[in-house]
């Protein structure tokens, strides 16, 4: 095997061969007859030979060293396109781009072809994929273990501005970059009962189900060190029941296939929702417990000693979805390998850690005795025995994980964990007063805060490569993998002619915006106007409709008075509703229905354009954010745990307008609060304003502006073939408003006026907007990765050995 040569010293030369010779050896087609995605899985090849190369290489360090190692357990990873990932960390782009262009194909062309693989619903899929690219630059050896889901996040589109879902197909192409090991795989068994022998539970399941893993190296910054995302794929224990085909019964033969196959079959739609439980709960034993398993088998072949488990495995808990693996590592030590009771729990503790993502209580899983011990018998009988276990140390403790015929997976997770972490700041401090008050202060040690971040390989130098030359250019490479380095701008912010520069690079990513939303959506928008992006899942949480009614009302003020200074904006919407969440799509639909009123008004148009785009995903995010002025985070205080798209637009240079909520108060503390546009009431105002019960009435009440875009929305100027269609939507915001929309309308307005006189003002929008980049470094998910290694996993590098 040859891992000699440094992937950066790779030449163009080279890199053509070896397409040309992947394209016909291991495709079997010659260069004259090969299409797109040939050239496509030719060149992901190509470079998949170079990430190998650091991959075996990693390993071979870990298993030499006895590496303690990460295991992030995460029922989503939302990857998106690996191909440019690939290229940008080995720096071989200008090879690729040179080698493609000697073969007459088109290097954006041919990344393009790539699927968005789409194995997550959002932010917490997708922050584990940053987690994991960080995991490889920093060279701590680490896993992603999660499901090989054949169908993704659904296919949205549109129609009559209604969202329709279909399934994603991202497997239907071919797909360049797993292995598979069929030598990795496991019996998951269900069901069944538990015997009690000889004082000891042995439990017998009643059906199996196999799990088999692939392999996806995933490269860290210079190729320097690979870590592996293996993904879990279901299929039956017996594959075929050939009794039942030699009848004639052909389906009955297919049937095992076909039942095990749905565990993987598609990523649970929706996060919020009730749907679908059972086959959700089959999904997190049969991940935790294949990766298990896995973990286990790899530790025994490098120690003896089950009692060393803590010093070698950390296991990372992302959100209450693989909670069952408390229990689950309880059973196997203590059941299958006999340490007794309460050394399975300290060893299981040891080991594991949670990472709460979420305060909405209907995001908490808990499930149902009845479910539960359906599936997993042995495993509530050891949920109870943990229980108890923890009432005998905390005999004052009021809260159980065992009530209301539940078991509650944010409880249990707690108790099982060495450490608990929070994402922001104010979602820990929220998490210790909130949900976990009363485990807080049980154990006032556990709770740590890790504030999320992001990749600046995909989130900066790959999917802006004129802000990122810019800076190179500026303070050279450095800061790629130092992203406090970006600091060092701020002088040269200071100078009008890099300034200068600064904006062409923004102009430019607006302008190949607005081609490619005119050539794929048939809009043209003004690409000097101000792009107002809001992209993320639909939730009233989030707001989009208080965006919405912000519009619609400086509308009707543009109306008004057509001929005043407005500053153009174009407000552009991106998300996905989980299928279920009626009241999310009809936000959609109002949006699509605003906009084709807006977008057709000759007197507003040329200040004011709206769009929603389809089909959110990473691809799409990565097109949007390099060109976005202004960032919308306007959830309500103390509902977003986090949020990392406010870090990605920041880094991109635009600026902010936000509640004091999730990371946006981070955000503002290091961008500084005159670059950032805040508005809104704080966490505690809200639980403050919701104690008035007619709250929404007398916010309407004292805002005409509000009162007459409400009323637009209630009686269907929108709509006019239908005029009731949102008036659920009016009555709800005139009424419960659980989320504040009208209580912070006012306020919003005021800052969105204020970002308006700002952009009116090129120079100083400029400046600020830079010194969003420059000041973003602290966001970089390498920070938090470092965070989670020194405080949480005890894990260290292995760069350079
Ligand atoms: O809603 C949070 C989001 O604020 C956070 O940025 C992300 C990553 O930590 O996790 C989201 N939570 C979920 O998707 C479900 O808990």
């Amino acid at each position: 095997m040859n891992i000699a040569t440094p992937p950066t010293q790779v030449t163009t030369h080279a890199l053509r061969d070896a397409i040309v010779r992947h394209l016909c050896y291991s495709f079997g087609r010659e260069p004259d007859y090969a299409g797109t995605e040939d050239w496509r899985m030719a060149l992901s090849f190509a470079i998949r030979d170079h990430i190998a190369d650091s991959w075996f290489k990693a390993a071979g360090v870990a298993r030499r060293e006895g590496a303690k190692r990460v295991y992030y357990l995460s029922m989503e990873f939302l990857i998106g396109r690996l191909l440019e990932d690939g290229i940008v960390n080995l720096g071989l782009v200008d090879q690729a781009r040179d080698a493609l262009a000697a073969l007459g194909q088109d290097y954006d062309t041919v990344l393009a072809d790539e699927p968005d693989a789409a194995l997550g619903n959002g932010g917490l899929g997708r922050l584990a994929a940053c987690f994991l690219e960080s995991l490889s630059t920093l060279g701590c050896p680490a896993y992603g273990y999660g499901i090989r889901y054949e169908h993704g996040l659904f296919r949205q589109s549109f129609q009559g501005g209604r969202q329709i879902e279909a399934p994603e197909t991202w497997l239907t192409q071919r797909h360049a970059w797993e292995f598979e090991r069929p030598d990795a795989r496991f019996h998951i068994g269900f069901g069944g009962h538990v015997e009690e022998r000889d004082g000891a539970s042995v439990w017998h399941p009643g059906e199996y189900v196999d799990a088999e893993a692939y392999d996806t190296p995933i490269v860290g910054w210079k190729g320097r060190w690979a870590n592996t995302l293996r993904l879990w794929s279901a299929k039956a224990a017996d594959p075929f029941d050939l009794p039942a085909f030699n009848r004639g019964d052909f389906a009955a033969a297919a049937e095992p296939e076909a039942l095990a196959r749905t565990i993987s079959r598609v990523l649970y739609p929706d996060d919020t929702t009730e749907q679908g439980k059972e086959l959700r709960l089959k999904q997190e034993f049969f991940l935790v417990a294949a990766a298990l398993r896995d973990i286990l088998a790899r530790f025994d072949k490098e120690h003896s000693d089950i009692r060393q488990l803590p010093e070698k495995v950390a296991i990372q808990l992302n959100d209450t979805h693989p909670a069952v693996a408390g229990p689950e590592l309880v059973r196997i030590l203590h059941d299958e390998r006999g340490l007794p009771f309460d050394e399975a729990m300290t060893i299981t503790r040891a080991c594991l850690s949670y990472t709460n993502h979420t305060l909405l209580p209907e995001a908490l899983e808990s499930w149902g005795e009845g479910l539960f011990g359906r599936l997993l018998p042995r495993h509530l009988q050891i949920v109870d025995m943990i229980d108890n276990e923890h009432y005998e140390a905390n005999p004052s403790r009021t809260q159980s994980m065992r009530s209301d015929h539940q078991v509650k997976m944010g409880q249990l997770s707690f108790v099982m964990a060495h450490k608990v972490n929070g994402v922001s700041a104010l979602h820990t401090e929220l998490m210790k007063k909130t949900v976990f008050s009363e485990l807080h202060r049980l154990h006032p040690d556990r709770i740590v805060n890790q504030t999320n971040g992001v990749t600046p390989r995909r989130w900066l130098l790959a999917c802006n490569p004129r802000l990122s030359s810019l800076i190179t250019d500026t303070i050279g490479e450095g800061w790629v993998d130092d992203l406090e380095r970006l600091r060092e701008l701020e002088p040269a912010i200071e100078d009008a002619a890099w300034r200068e520069r600064f904006d062409a690079a923004k102009r430019a990513n607006k302008a190949d915006l607005s081609d490619w939303m005119a050539a794929t959506q048939g809009v043209s928008v003004n690409p000097d106007a101000m792009f107002d992006v809001q992209i993320k899942r639909l939730h009233e949480y989030k707001r989009q409709h208080l965006n919405i009614l912000e519009t619609i009302a400086l509308w009707q003020e543009i109306k008004d008075n057509p001929n005043a200074d407005w500053t153009p904006r174009v407000v552009l919407f991106a998300g996905k509703a989980a299928p279920g969440y009626a009241f999310a799509k009809d936000i959609i639909r109002l949006i699509n229905d605003v906009a084709e009123v807006l977008n057709a008004d000759k007197t507003t148009r040329d200040v004011l354009q709206v769009l929603f785009l389809p089909n959110y995903n990473v691809t799409l995010a990565e097109r949007l954010i390099p060109a976005a002025d202004l960032s919308e985070q306007i959830s309500t205080a103390g509902k977003e745990a986090s949020g990392t798209g406010n870090m990605k637009f920041a880094l991109n240079g635009a600026l902010t307008i936000g509640t004091l909520d999730g990371a946006n108060v981070e955000i503002r503390e290091h961008v500084g609060a005159d670059n950032f546009f805040l508005f809104g009431m704080t966490a505690s105002e809200v639980m403050e304003r919701r104690k008035i019960e007619d709250h929404a009435a007398q916010a309407i009440a004292a805002d005409p502006r509000l009162a007459r875009a409400l009323e637009a929305v209630r009686t269907g100027a929108f709509c006019p073939d239908e005029p009731d269609r949102y008036a659920h939507i009016a009555a709800n915001l005139a009424g419960p408003d659980y989320f504040l929309v009208a209580s912070d309308f006012a306020d919003y307005w005021r800052a969105s006026r204020e970002a308006d006189a700002a952009f009116a003002d090129p120079a100083t929008w400029t400046r600020k907007a830079a010194l969003n980049t420059a000041r973003s470094g602290w966001f970089s998910s390498d920070r938090t990765i470092r965070g989670y290694m020194q405080d949480i996993w005890a894990a260290r590098s292995y760069l350079g050995q």
